[in-house]
């Protein structure tokens, strides 16, 4: 049997008998591979642009709600411009809150040679209340072996959790911070580039409370928010916390709960960051690995008794 599932309508409706938005999407053919079982596909056949027709960009979007991270190979055509452009289809882009932009946008580079390798588990700036829904990442210099990067699907780990976890998780908040324990994580925390990589990273602090399970405002699905950004949880002693984090951790990373993708230079990832956590894995030593990323601004996170994530602290002041 092959993992390898092409999705394609039953019927071909010419789109000139097209009524409702939700019809046109059901017509369109995505040439889409599934990768793993539980997270990620690859859709070939679609040139990235920010004019891509809405038929083609819906199918998109819902393939990106279902599967959580899309990859696209052969996007050269893209330059920062254009993929900031394209990210705009999804929303409003925004800059990382400390780390400068690539000039002239809002592209955050991650460049091997600064120090800039995200080997360790995360959802991108959970720091902050309104944390990005999606993350598009263009790969711009990939080294020859290496560089991988994984994705785990944190509403299939909340969905697999046997039940007392399950509710437990229901009742947890956790507070995330930027000025996390990089120690934990680096065995070379003290090297001069991860220092200074630290204090461009933390320039300004932010800590923000967010429900440990979320509800996703589009898919209704239940969501881990978790990742290396969480302090601790609240009303926990920090012996207790750590040990259920490591607990929840070990759910959502679970090799069966990820999908792992092999870079080529102009691939392109796409990734729904209410649903997901990636990791990139720091394996080619001294080689050079840039990659660069728009992020579209998400929605505050709502637990499932309707609350709301907190900020407690932001730019540097203490606000409760
Ligand atoms: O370098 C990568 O593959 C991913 C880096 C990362 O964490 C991100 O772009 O959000
Ligand atoms: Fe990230």
């Amino acid at each position: 049997m092959s993992d390898v599932q092409t999705q394609r309508p039953a019927v071909s409706v010419p789109s000139t008998h097209l009524h409702s938005a939700a019809q046109q999407h059901a017509d369109t053919t995505l040439d889409l591979h599934q990768v793993a079982g539980r997270i990620g596909a690859r859709i070939d056949g679609v040139r990235l642009h920010a004019d891509l027709d809405s038929a083609t960009f819906n199918a998109i979007n819902a393939a990106l709600l279902r599967h959580k991270v899309l990859f696209f190979r052969g996007q050269q055509h893209l330059d920062d411009a254009s993929q900031e452009a394209f990210a705009r289809r999804f929303g409003e882009t925004v800059a990382h809150p400390t780390v400068p932009s690539v000039e002239g946008g809002s592209l955050l580079e991650l460049d091997s040679l600064h120090g800039a390798r995200a080997n360790s588990w995360h959802t991108d700036v959970t720091f902050v209340d309104a944390y990005p829904k999606i993350s598009i990442l263009r790969a711009v210099e990939i080294p020859p072996f290496g560089g991988d990067t994984v994705w785990a699907n944190t509403a299939a780990a909340y969905a697999q959790l046997p039940e007392p976890l399950r509710a437990l998780a229901d009742t947890l908040w956790a507070l995330h911070t930027n000025a996390y324990d990089y120690a934990s994580t680096h065995a070379n925390a003290d090297s001069t580039q991860l220092k200074r990589y630290r204090e461009v990273f933390t320039s300004k602090l932010y800590e923000t409370e967010h429900p440990v399970v979320r509800v996703h405002p589009e898919t209704g699905e239940r969501t881990l928010v978790l990742g290396h950004f969480v302090q601790r949880l609240k009303g926990l002693s920090s012996f207790d916390s750590a040990h259920l984090l490591q607990v929840f951790h070990e759910h959502v990373t679970r090799l069966e709960n990820t999908v792992r993708w092999n870079w080529q230079a102009g691939d392109v990832a796409i990734w729904d960051n209410r649903a997901t956590q990636h990791y990139a894995i720091n394996d080619y030593g001294d080689a050079r690995r840039i990659v660069r990323r728009a992020t579209v601004r998400g929605e505050v996170p709502v637990s499932i008794d309707g609350r709301t994530s907190v900020v407690v602290r932001e730019d540097g002041a203490t606000l409760q």
